[in-house]
């Protein structure tokens, strides 16, 4: 039996689908049981956690390593951790995977649905401000970013259901022996 604690931890850009999946997969986890499921949703943090920061690398670094510390007290005390920011730059993905596999297992997913499929949905309208220069720094049109390249898990929700994605994370969590 495992009681190790463990971090989910999505990256993708903007209307990918992180939220969708992270929340799909919370509902699964609580279902099973046992351990608690935090979940670290990128918008509440910023709202929560991180309400005096902008969008530049110093400021988006500073948010993930905040995600990264509190995912990291929770996987320490047995708990799961669900996070779901863009953090786009690789190096600080690293510096919290390196910080939570001190406690557990830390579990990166890559939504990588694609820039022009999360362009086309646009849900908030936010890319068309972006490409009007109306919002500055808007990551994958005027600031950048680093794809993991070696990711547990890679799923795209282009074309696959959210209840799809979140059943590859479970399959993945189950084939590490987390669950
Ligand atoms: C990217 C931005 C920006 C800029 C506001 N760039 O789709 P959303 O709205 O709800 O999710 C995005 C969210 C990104 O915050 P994160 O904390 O996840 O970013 S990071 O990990 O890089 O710290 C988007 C909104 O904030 N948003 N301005 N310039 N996303």
């Amino acid at each position: 039996r495992s009681k190790q604690g463990f971090t989910v931890f999505f990256t993708g850009l903007s209307g990918s689908g992180k939220s969708t999946i992270a929340n799909a997969i919370m509902v699964k986890l609580m279902e099973m049981g046992g351990r608690p499921v935090t979940l670290l949703d990128g918008d509440v943090v910023r709202k929560h956690l991180s309400s005096e920061l902008g969008f530049s690398k110093e400021h988006r670094d500073i948010n993930i390593r905040r995600i990264g510390y509190v995912a990291s007290e929770i996987t320490k005390n047995g708990g799961i951790a669900i996070c779901a920011p863009i953090a786009p730059y690789t190096a600080t993905r690293r510096a919290v995977r390196e910080m939570i596999e001190a406690y557990g297992a830390f579990v990166e997913v890559h939504v990588a649905t694609s820039l022009e499929e999360c362009e086309r949905r646009d849900r908030k309208g936010l890319y068309q401000l972006a490409r009007e220069g109306k919002i500055k720094e808007f990551t994958g049109i005027s600031d950048p970013y680093e794809a993991p390249e070696a990711a547990e898990l890679v799923v795209d929700t282009e074309g696959m259901d959210v209840d799809y994605c979140a059943q590859q994370v479970l399959l993945k969590l189950e084939s590490m022996g987390l669950v």
